[in-house]
């Protein structure tokens, strides 16, 4: 299928990748680009070839926020009965396989929201982390102010969105933010070396790692670690956890089959 907006790539076997591609507005989040990432995740979950996302913009911006010029005249009413940006984010949120962020540059507002909302973030050295939507009067509105606070904690959170002022590669690594930083031109092969990793592991165990991860959120300690127990033991249902096991004493690689 054809995009305007992105550019959908499968560079290794499972391992889609997806390049935001609006360079005339550093891939400001409009809502053509919206549909069209929604369209590319409800493909991909529905093709059990697709094992793991990387999601990535370009050197100079991974997304500059929500489209401000498609925004701008919108009316309280139009903001509130649009959907489309909360469709996309429900989509990315509830997609159950991996998706990486990579990100170079800007990830500013509603970019910097997409990533937070993925499963981990891989930074250039260059990316630059900001909610500056206070200067435009208004409040981040995908998630910002909720998860920004979750990674990096209220102080900075707080500093970030009140001030608007962004956070470097080396100080998002620091806070928790990203998972590690590369430099710029090494960002896209980390990020695809980690994706082939994911790719191939059972994905059966990597949707349950994944949903694990994600309860730690959402539940309290002791029904987060009671969760974790029932699904580790629902894993030795399934023949991966036979063969990895096995593959692990004959030493030789295993071959997951996803069932
Ligand atoms: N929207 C639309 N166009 C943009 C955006 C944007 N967010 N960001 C950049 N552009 C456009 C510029 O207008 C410019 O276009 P043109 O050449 O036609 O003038 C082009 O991209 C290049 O940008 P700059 O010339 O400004 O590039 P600089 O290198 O000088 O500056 C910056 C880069 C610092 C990133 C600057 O572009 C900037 O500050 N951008 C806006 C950042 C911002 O405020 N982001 C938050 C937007 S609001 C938001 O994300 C809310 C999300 C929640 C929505 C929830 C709905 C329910």
């Amino acid at each position: 299928m054809a995009y305007q907006t992105l550019i959908v790539e499968t560079p290794d076997t499972g391992v889609t990748l997806v390049r935001l591609n609006r360079p005339e507005a550093l891939n400001a989040l409009n809502s053509q680009l919206l549909g069209e990432l929604g369209q590319v995740l409800d493909a991909a979950a529905a093709d059990e070839t697709v094992r793991v996302i990387v999601l990535t913009g370009s050197e100079k911006a991974f997304a500059a926020g929500a489209d401000i010029k498609e925004m701008s005249d919108k009316s309280y009413a139009q903001m509130m009965t649009s959907d489309f940006f909360t469709a996309a984010a429900r989509k990315v949120e509830q997609f159950r396989k991996p998706i990486i962020a990579a990100v170079s540059g800007y990830a500013l507002g509603g970019g910097c929201e997409l990533a937070m909302m993925c499963d981990f973030i891989i930074a250039s050295d260059t990316a630059k982390f900001g909610q500056p939507e206070i200067n435009l009067g208004v409040a981040p509105g995908i998630g910002g102010t909720q998860r920004l606070t979750r990674f990096v904690g209220k102080s900075k959170a707080m500093d970030m969105i009140l001030t608007a002022r962004m956070m470097d590669a080396a100080e998002a690594e620091r806070s928790g933010l990203v998972s590690r930083v590369v430099p710029k031109d090494k960002l896209l092969d980390e990020a695809l070396d980690a994706a082939r990793k994911i790719a191939g592991h059972s994905p059966l165990a990597v949707l349950m790692n994944k949903e694990l991860v994600e309860a730690a959120y959402e539940t309290t300690l002791t029904t987060g670690v009671a969760l974790e127990r029932r699904l580790f033991h629902s894993l030795f249902a399934f023949d991966d956890q036979k063969e990895g096991m096995a593959a692990f004493v004959d030493k030789r690689k295993p071959d997951f089959k996803g069932r």
